[in-house]
């Protein structure tokens, strides 16, 4: 057979996987748009996607998983390293050997009859020193479609491999989509990762959760770098300045949104200006000048679908106008386009809905899948930065958290110092959302937004935060932020999407020693006077109200906290200990 690669390790990789499961025929994916469309044909032949409107929404598609499969299975996702203390106390932990051996079980001959596809990519841009290459195996078109969206697939990744470098080795089968053998397992001291049973984008995109989140998060610990569940973005001010942000939120709560902010109208009218760098990850190393840089290692959005529309983010929207992927969201039979709760109100009277059951809106059903989603090539996006495709990355002047919280995390406040932040990222906690399978609303700790994508002991991953602070000289401020204060009723209390540009502008003020702040017992909060509030219709003592700090709340959130961090025995960093005791302490006086 004639490869389109010399190197050794790539052919001995594919030649296993075809060993093991048996496919009838192997395709070399190129990246090449010729190669692609036909790809296109053939799933539209089968009946595993759907061409949409292609006047509307030219080169759209749409497709729908098997019910059972629609979401992250956190649950059945494991780290197989060697040691089990390693993958710590919040990862599912398996031997390697067993695992190994119980994924071969499961995927033994279940491509016969079937096509495996072989993807060359890279996450980050081809011959940057940032980026890294990985071959993922699969046997679904889907699959090969959205990676050559979210990812930069073609034959120069082998070029960058040449004879002899290494990878990171994908393997997915699709079996019976069986939910009771579906298993997501990452085996972070061998480069591997192997998903079986499942065809959802988290579990099967084997470039985005697992490689560059929990597989990079281990070569990041070793090699000196991190990677975060962040969204970046940059503002340019009134005279030209620009500054970065990364942001850390769990899922589905709002990254893709902020990523893509539009500011209100009096921004825009000085000259402030919001690019998107990336949306879901970020790669952040040293810089030569001391400071944190950061890339997003993708090439594309994997977006949640229900909640965006022109007033939400009209940049996600537009995104999503050519060359994507719908999946698992209505479709709207009158002219063969997509729909998805929130999109237009009131909801069309006929639709498909994500079941491809006849929807009315009195069906008292959702008509897309909650964790419905869009798949769409970042170069659609209209605020795309420029620094997108830049090799090195963007300096970082701002790192921020937030998660869901109805209670007691105010709307802003920012950390004392570095290790403080440190601690301000791991004492996060949020709603659990759709994005992944079991119950919605429940508060957990997600420290950075990564308890999901840790690849290895969290305890293990603190540390490292505390080792980056002390590498960069020169390191970003750190700040929280929460955009889902509700009142008694459950009403939200900011108005959050563009208007959080209000929260950010005094973030960045922050980051110039140009803004004053109150110290309170959990860091720096704003003065309700400093907190823009033009074009807004919207009380001062609202504000007020969700800018408190409420000791006796946050007294309790420490005693919360210190069960939490228990776990973690004596892998948690004295710092944080040492923090956890000031907020006890200043929660006290
Ligand atoms: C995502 C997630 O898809 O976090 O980005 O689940
Ligand atoms: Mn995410």
């Amino acid at each position: 057979m004639a490869y389109p690669t010399k190197n050794k390790k790539v052919i001995a990789f594919v030649e296993e996987s075809a060993k093991l499961a048996c496919p009838d025929n192997i395709v070399w994916i190129d990246g090449s748009e010729e190669q692609l469309a036909a790809l296109r044909k053939e799933a539209c032949a089968t009946g595993e996607m759907i061409e949409l409107n292609q006047e509307k929404l030219p080169g759209c598609y749409y497709h729908r998983t098997a019910q059972n499969d629609v979401a992250r299975v956190e649950d059945r996702t494991f780290i197989c390293c060697r040691e089990k203390e390693n993958a710590g106390p919040t990862n599912n932990w398996m031997d390697p050997k067993e695992a190994y051996a119980m994924c071969a079980d499961i995927a033994r001959g279940k491509m016969k009859g079937r096509t495996m596809y072989v993807i060359p990519y890279s996450m980050g841009v081809v011959g940057s020193p940032f980026s890294k290459i990985g071959v993922e195996v699969t046997d679904s078109i889907y699959v090969v479609l959205n990676m050559a969206i979210m990812t930069r697939v073609g034959l120069n990744c082998y070029e960058q491999l040449g004879e002899d470098g290494d990878f990171i080795k994908g393997f997915h089968a699709k079996c019976d989509v069986d939910p009771e053998k579906r298993y997501i397992m990452h085996f972070p001291e061998d480069d591997t990762i192997i998903s079986v049973n499942s065809a959802y984008g988290g579990n099967v995109l084997l470039g985005k959760k697992c490689f560059a989140l929990r597989i990079a998060s281990y070569l990041g610990k070793t090699e000196g770098w991190m990677a975060e569940h962040m969204l970046i973005l940059g503002v340019t001010f009134p005279d030209g300045k620009k500054k970065y942000l990364a942001a850390a939120f769990p899922s589905a709560c709002g990254k893709t949104n902020l990523a893509m902010l539009i500011p209100p109208k009096h921004y825009l009218e000085k000259g402030y200006k919001v690019e998107c760098v990336g949306d879901d990850i970020a790669w952040i190393r040293v810089g030569e000048d001391g400071r944190l840089w950061a890339v997003n290692p993708e090439n594309g959005f994997f977006g949640v679908a229900p909640g965006t529309n022109e007033k939400s983010n009209p940049n996600a929207l537009a995104a999503t106008r050519k060359n994507t992927i719908f999946t698992n969201v209505a479709i709207n039979p009158a002219d063969n386009t997509v729909w998805w709760e929130g999109l237009t109100k009131p909801a069309p009277d006929k639709l498909i809905d994500w079941l491809g059951n006849d929807w009315t809106p009195a069906s008292g059903t959702k008509a897309a899948h909650p964790n419905s989603r869009f798949t769409a090539p970042a170069v659609n996006c209209p605020c795309l930065s420029d620094a997108f495709n830049s090799k090195e990355g963007v300096p970082l002047d701002a790192i921020v958290f937030g998660g869901r919280r109805a209670t007691t995390t105010p709307l802003v406040y920012q950390s004392r110092d570095w290790d403080h932040g440190v601690f301000v990222g791991s004492i996060m906690s949020s709603e659990t959302t759709a994005a992944a399978t079991g119950a919605t609303g429940v508060l957990r700790h997600d420290p950075m937004a990564m308890k999901p994508f840790c690849g290895y002991d969290m305890g293990d991953y603190f540390a490292h935060w505390i080792e980056m602070g002390k590498k960069a000289k020169n390191p970003p401020k750190i700040f929280n932020v929460n955009w889902f204060r509700q009142d008694e009723n459950g009403e939200f209390l900011w108005p959050g999407f563009g208007d959080n540009m209000r929260v950010l502008e005094w973030i960045l003020g922050r980051c110039d020693d140009a803004v004053d702040a109150q110290e309170t017992a959990i860091g720096y909060v704003p003065y309700a006077k400093d907190i823009d509030l033009d074009g807004l219709d919207y009380s001062r003592e609202t504000l007020e109200s969700i800018l408190y700090v409420d000791k006796a709340r946050w007294s309790a959130e420490a005693d919360e906290i210190a069960q939490f961090y228990k776990q973690f025995g004596d892998k948690l960093p004295k710092e944080l200990s040492d923090c956890l005791a000031a907020l006890k302490k200043n929660c006290e006086a």
